[in-house]
Formats: structure tokens, sequence, C-alpha cells
């Protein structure tokens, strides 16, 4: 360490899988290509087979392993908790973190069930008085077009909100010999494509916008009840395996919402769209132009000003790669792109820089609960038949 380095910032990291892998590669990355008021250090992954827990922190950076969750939130050298882990961890994780005086970062949806993201925003809001910070990883938000499309709404380049288009489209489980996965467990990942997708993308609307979601009506389903049992994971896909197991969750969901602002929406989350691989599409409509992304094309925006004469109006493709652009100035050249994982990076960037702060950072867990209550509204919907239910309109 050089005398004039920034003062270090311990991580300990639990989980390594899928999520894991994107977490490590943003706290190696985030000092290297920001110049952060506090310096990461990968110090210690937490995993509860210590051999399988050893193979991952030598491939991901990691200095140390732990195999008690309970041991690594209690180390000195640990400062920020970062719960890479199933939603049903979430809160007994999180919340003894902060107990034990560690910021935390928890991944999405914030937990399985209201009561447990009531308890953990309660915990979250307790310990920012003890100066001790919590925040949720809707990372999509970091997607340099998705805070362009934040600022523009701000900036009032579509006017009033009349109408938003939402979609995150999936087909990891469209084959039904896709094996099962703790995604495909209610008890572990609290509901299937509604809060493991459908939760960023009601995120994304409501970051956009700037408005909530103030009433839900729609449907859930399950295209596949029963699926294979597998041995291992790489990613979201699995291998061999004998048996058969249920599906607890929903496959797919489509809701209607109402705005704060007076405008109307629409949310799709699937994985059996067959092609889609990772496709966030958002189209917002106002009184005087739209906005329209789609992560499959990540680095453009699209924008229609309804203010320009219609001879000259039309769709303008934005590429979001110049230095003046969220995030942009720390990396490529303007037109060389960035991909999935750059959104990680910036959120352990925003991150770092709230905690060196003293700042609240976002999504908070407040964030995370309101996020949580339009999931269970969605889910009583559907249970009623798609009667509309109403929600809180501030977070708490
Ligand atoms: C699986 O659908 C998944 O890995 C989600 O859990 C992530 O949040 C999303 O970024 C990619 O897809």
């Amino acid at each position: 360490m050089a005398e004039d380095d920034p003062p270090r910032l311990g991580v300990g990291m639990i989980g390594y899988a899928f999520m894991g892998a994107a977490h490590s590669q943003a706290w190696r990355n985030a000092p290297r290509f920001f110049d952060l008021p506090l310096r990461p250090e990968l110090t210690v992954l937490g995993g509860r087979s210590e051999g399988a827990a050893r193979a991952a922190a030598r491939r991901l950076g990691w200095a140390d392993v732990e195999t008690d969750w309970k041991a690594l939130i209690e180390r000195d050298d640990v400062d920020v908790v970062d719960i890479c882990t199933p939603g049903d961890t979430h809160a007994e994780i999180a919340i003894a973190a902060l107990a034990a005086g560690k910021h935390v970062l928890c991944e999405k949806p914030l937990a399985n069930s209201v009561a447990e993201a009531e308890a953990m925003a309660a915990a979250a809001a307790q310990a920012a008085t003890r100066g001790v910070l919590a925040m949720v990883g809707f990372t999509y938000r970091r997607v340099p077009a998705i805070e362009l499309a934040r600022r523009m709404v701000a900036d009032g380049r579509i006017g009033q909100i009349r109408q938003i288009r939402a979609q995150y489209l999936q087909d990891w489980l469209a084959d039904p010999q896709a094996p099962l996965s703790w995604r495909l467990d209610k008890q572990r990942a609290g509901s299937g494509a509604l809060g493991d997708i459908g939760a960023h993308i009601v995120d994304l609307a409501q970051f956009i916008s700037g408005e909530v979601l103030t009433s839900v009506g729609g449907v859930l389903t399950t295209f596949v009840s029963e699926r294979p049992v597998a041995d291992s994971f790489a990613g979201l896909h699995g291998r061999g395996g004998t048996g058969r197991g249920p599906v607890t969750v929903d496959d797919a969901a489509i809701f209607l919402a109402r705005l704060s602002g007076g405008g109307i929406a629409t949310f799709e989350a699937t994985r059996f769209a067959w092609g889609r691989k990772n496709a966030i599409r958002l189209e917002l409509n106002g009184t005087t132009g739209s906005l329209a992304f789609d992560f499959e094309d990540m680095n453009v925006l699209n924008y229609f000003d309804a203010t320009l004469a219609p001879v000259e109006a039309g769709f303008r493709r934005i590429v979001v790669t110049e230095p003046d652009h969220p995030y942009l100035s720390a990396w490529w050249p303007a037109g060389h792109g960035l991909g999935y994982e750059h959104a990680f990076t910036h959120q352990a960037v925003d991150l770092v820089g709230a905690i060196a702060a003293g700042r609240q950072p976002e999504p908070s867990f407040a964030d995370g609960l309101q996020i949580q209550r339009v999931l269970d509204a969605v889910e009583r919907s559907s249970t009623a038949g798609g009667a509309w239910v109403a929600l809180p309109t501030a977070a708490g």
C-alpha cells in the first residue's frame, strides 16, 4: 500500500455463485478505474463448504474465507458485508451485520416477504443513526443509459408521464427439461419471475420516472410444475442429476399499475420468452416525448422529442458512450461500449462514495421494502383473480 492510498474498506462477501462473481469483479475493478475516497479490499469470502469457498476465493480474488457467516460479520477487518445469497437468508444476515456495525449491500429483492423487509428496513433506519449504512442491489439503475433516462425525465424532456411499458424477458426456463434451482423454490426465493426479474423493472420504472406505483392488478402463472433435479449449476444452467421435484414459484407475471403522477403502466416478467436472453425493455411516453431502452442494446437510449416539427421528429438513437455520459469518463473512448458487469462496478463506486460521505446510499432498504410491497400486492391481486390492490404511496 502506498502512503497516499485512500484508507482501506474491508469487504466480506457471502455467496460466490453468479451474483458473487459479478460483485467480486466490481469490488476488484472499482478502485482501478474510479478515484475512490476509500479503497475496497476483497478481505474475506463466506461459503459453507471450505474447499469450494477456497477455490472460489482464489478464482475471484478474495484474501481469506470463512465458513460461518456469523464469524465473517464479526471480523474487525470487515467494514462492509455484501450479501449474495438466496433470499431466505437476507434478513437474518443483514440484520445481524447492521447490529455488528457493518455497512450492508444486499442483493435484490430485499427479502422473501414484506414482514422480513420491514424488519430489515427498521434495522437499517436504526443503524443509520449510528452512521451504519445499507443499500439494496438493484444494479440496473447503474447502467449509464438508464441514469441518462432518469436525468432526461427529471429535466422535463418528455413532459408529464402518461404511460410506461416495462418488460423483463428471459428464456432460461422455456425448456421444460431445464432443471430446478433455488430460484424455483418459494421457500428460498420468495417468488419466481415476479421477484427475481419483475422487481428490477418495478425499480427501474420508479427510478426513471421519479414516481411510485399506487395500485396494481395482475396475474402470475406457472407453466411447468415439475422439473429434473440438477447436481450442479453454472450461472443459471444446471447439469446432470436424477429425480424430479416441484416448481413452487411463478414462471411468469403480468401486471398493470397506476402511477403517482396520474399515468398508467404495464409490467411483464417471464423466463419463457424464447430467444430473449436478458431483454429489459422500458418505454416511457410523456406529454412531450418518449424514451425507450432495451438492455440487449444497453449502450443506446432512444429518444423521441415531440416538440420538434413532425417532419424532423423521429426516434433518435443516443449512443451512451460519451465521456460526459453518466459513469463513462472512467472507462473507454467514446463508442467502445460497456457490458452487464459495469453496472455492478458503478454500484460499488456509488456505495463507497456514500459510505465515505456518511450519506444514505440509494436504493435504501426502505426503497427495497416499498418494492417488496409491490410484489406482495401483485401476488395478492393474482390470488384474487386480478383485482386491483392499493399500495401505500410513502415508503416506510
Ligand atoms: C436470473 O433471472 C438473474 O440472474 C437475476 O437474478 C438477476 O438479478 C439478473 O441481473 C439476471 O438474471
